[in-house]
């Protein structure tokens, strides 16, 4: 293996219960220094913690962001002390008073562990299961990475991926959707520690918990190590050893644990989850575990013995000169290596979008959105091999695919996973191969399914992930298999997650532009909108489709109307046709209308006020069409009570029948949005 020669065994005299007990104080210090928190986790997992942290696990405290670390990732995030203990322990840059400001505002110890807030935590977790689900995605980024970049003879992607998890991951349907899959591909390096303590927050699980995970994570193809006494430091450590000898399928280590261990009274009971032990019991715990020192006080040689700083600088060395004699052989592939683990774009990667851009513009194809998306993803991906896509199970109608697409299985790499019907692993999954670096993960289901996917779409904003959503079928236009399958509130509720970008392009054009755009973002996720149908292609000026980007702009100005009054239309992707026709039909009657194309509301609230007071001027009556709910549109056109401000959408279920049909009966047609626009112009103020 990867060794760099220093003894990952500590040397000195310190003994393994000294090196548990200093989580055990630190954490059960820091909750109750801050009234708050969970103590009885990290009291529980501290041994399994020192078998992992001092025995096994390869990192290097001076340089978190070390490419070819280990990941470690805690999925029970309520036991946040123990990863800021461990890192605090190890050597990270978290010094003592972080853990003394634990969940204070400002303070690198929030609740709950958070990636880019904490040196060293690699994601943000809390919302139970997702972390293990992330884990599938790290194993599956290294796997695929590995095979990208590995040589004979030259090793530079080789790490594995540690999850802790407890009884509310295993219970979570997300950690069967999520293991399930990385039984099937059979991803080896990744090994999971179970806190099997039997208790959460209703008390002992007995009555709500009964599986037999064991079995159950047999049957998935896992590796199993059951019945794991999760308090002796050398069994974990051994069943480590033994889970990185299968390299074929992923382990799970079941270690039997007391939460709150140390804790005299309250040991084994729900009373350690999630509340300070109380000064009287944190005294008990203190004398029966021979600690005597002051909170947050840790003896040297105590440090000592967790300090990875040496080791871990020894290791990255050890890599580093492995990763010069690779640039040496290969020094190609290693710029493109480090590229890829920077999440920068080739350099010409804006010339790509622009020319494909122009090239859809010419072609001005009428289209399914949807195809419009396959387009752009067969002309981006060619030129991006950190495109990882997917769906869950749709692929022939979602078109998340193209001719370059190769699926990965168990015993073969490629650049796209089958998910099977599993949306929300499949979106935390996404998440972990965005946070492992190398890759930009673009997923697909029908956006009504949006919702089995949405904490851990809206954990991607929080981490401000470069993680996109190909959600089609994205209306009532889908069709014949009615409400159950037709969005409705879906567009809006996704606009209200904030650092999400929703885009609903109306045709080829816009869509090249909200992929590049989801591209090129690094800051936050993307979900892209699409029709099942076609919708004709908006022929548009060159200077409007450079507004693309800014995510509303006038598609079809005022015009040349002879005493005219006016109006502005603002409208969304397959609702934009109705939109200019209405504009031709007002014409007639003498009112001037604005088409404004809105594909991305977040970006267009991002353009600064004299550019969104251009686009929609002040005075001038607006009506919003979409085919989902009204009240988002509101914020654009004017409140309820406004004469001059109406909405054409839906706010009740769609139907069954064929999509023309239910876009009458729902009054999505040029004459009833025509209509709509009289309405408001005779009723409005004369201008
Ligand atoms: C998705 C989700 N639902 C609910 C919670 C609230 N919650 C936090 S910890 C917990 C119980 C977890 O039990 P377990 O994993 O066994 O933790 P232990 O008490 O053993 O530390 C719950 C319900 C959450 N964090 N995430
Ligand atoms: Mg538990």
């Amino acid at each position: 293996m990867l060794d760099s020669g220093v003894p990952l065994q500590p040397t000195t005299s310190v003994r393994d219960a000294d090196l548990a007990n200093a989580i055990r104080a630190l954490a059960m210090d820091a909750v109750e220094a801050a009234k708050s928190g969970h103590p009885g986790m990290p009291m529980g997992m501290a041994e399994i913690a020192v078998a992992l942290w001092t025995r096994h696990l390869r990192h290097n405290p001076a340089h978190p962001h070390w490419a070819d670390r280990d990941r470690f990732m805690l999925s029970n995030g309520h036991g946040s002390m123990l990863q800021y203990a461990l890192l605090h322990l190890s050597g990270y840059d978290l010094p003592i008073d972080e853990l003394q400001r634990f969940r204070q505002l400002g303070s690198r110890t929030p609740g709950h562990p958070e990636v880019g807030v904490t040196p060293g935590v690699e994601t943000t977790t809390g919302p139970l299961g997702q972390g293990l689900a992330n884990g599938v995605g790290m194993a599956l980024a290294e796997r695929l990475l590995a095979a990208a970049f590995n040589r004979p003879g030259h090793s530079i992607v080789d790490h594995y991926t540690y999850v802790f998890a407890g009884d509310g991951c295993m219970m979570e349907g997300i950690s069967h959707e999520a293991c399930s899959l990385a039984g099937a591909l059979g991803l080896g390096k990744l090994i999971v520690l179970y806190d099997d303590n039997g208790i959460s927050i209703d008390g002992p699980t007995s009555g709500w918990f009964t599986d037999d995970t064991p079995k159950r994570f047999e049957a998935y193809g896992w590796h199993v190590l059951a019945h794991v006494d999760g308090h002796d430091v050398e069994a974990v450590a051994a069943s480590i050893a033994a889970a990185k000898a299968d390299g074929d399928r992923p382990t799970l280590i079941c270690c039997k644990t007391i939460i709150g261990k140390g804790a005299p009274n309250k040991a084994g009971t729900a009373d350690t989850h999630g509340a300070a032990l109380g000064e009287r019991e944190v005294a008990a715990t203190r004398a029966a575990l021979g600690w005597n020192h002051p909170p947050f006080s840790i003896p040297q040689s105590i440090r000592d013995a967790w300090s990875a700083v040496a080791r871990g600088s020894a290791d990255e060395q050890s890599w580093s000169t492995r990763f010069a004699r690779y640039t040496a052989a290969f020094p190609d592939l290693a710029a493109e290596f480090v590229r890829r683990m920077e999440g920068r774009l080739p350099a010409d990667f804006a010339a790509v979008a622009t020319q494909f851009v122009a090239a859809q513009a010419q072609k001005a194809e009428t289209v399914a959105t949807r195809k419009a998306s396959q387009q752009a993803i067969g002309a981006y991906a060619a030129r991006l091999p950190e495109m990882i896509g997917g769906s869950a199970d749709l692929t022939g109608s979602v078109f998340t695919n193209w001719s370059g697409s190769t699926v990965v299985t168990a015993k073969a790499p490629g650049n796209y996973v089958n998910y099977g019907v599993r949306e929300f692993a499949m979106a935390a999954i996404a998440n972990g191969l965005a946070l492992h670096g190398g890759f930009i993960p673009y997923v697909g289901t029908f956006l009504t399914f949006s919702d089995y996917m949405r904490n851990a779409v809206r954990m991607a904003a929080l981490m401000k992930l470069r993680a996109i959503y190909v959600f089609t079928h994205d209306s009532i236009g889908l069709g014949e298999d009615g409400p159950t399958h037709q969005s409705i509130e879906h567009a809006a509720s996704l606009r209200l997650i904030p650092q999400l970008d929703v885009w609903r392009p109306c045709d080829t054009v816009e869509t090249a532009v909200a992929w590049a755009h989801a591209l090129e973002r690094s800051d936050g996720p993307s979900a892209l909108l699409f029709t099942r149908q076609n919708v004709a292609f908006a022929k548009r000026e060159p200077a409007a489709a450079a507004d693309i980007a800014r995510g509303g702009y006038v598609l079809a100005d005022f015009g040349d109307v002879r005493d005219a009054r006016r109006a502005v239309i603002i409208a969304t992707g397959s609702e934009v046709p109705l939109a200019l026709g209405a504009r031709e039909a007002l014409a007639q009657d003498g009112v001037a209308v604005r088409v404004v194309s809105m594909p991305c509301t977040a970006a267009f609230d991002r353009q600064d006020a004299a550019y969104r007071r251009a686009v929609l001027p002040h005075g001038v009556p607006r009506l919003a069409v979409e085919a989902g709910t009204t009240d988002g549109w509101r914020k654009y056109v004017g409140a309820v009570d406004d004469p001059t401000a109406g909405v054409v959408g839906i706010d009740r279920y769609g139907e069954s029948a064929p999509a023309p049909t239910l876009f009458k009966h729902f009054g999505f047609t040029v004459e009833h949005v025509a209509q709509a626009v009289r309405d408001l112009v005779a009723t409005g103020p004369v201008q």
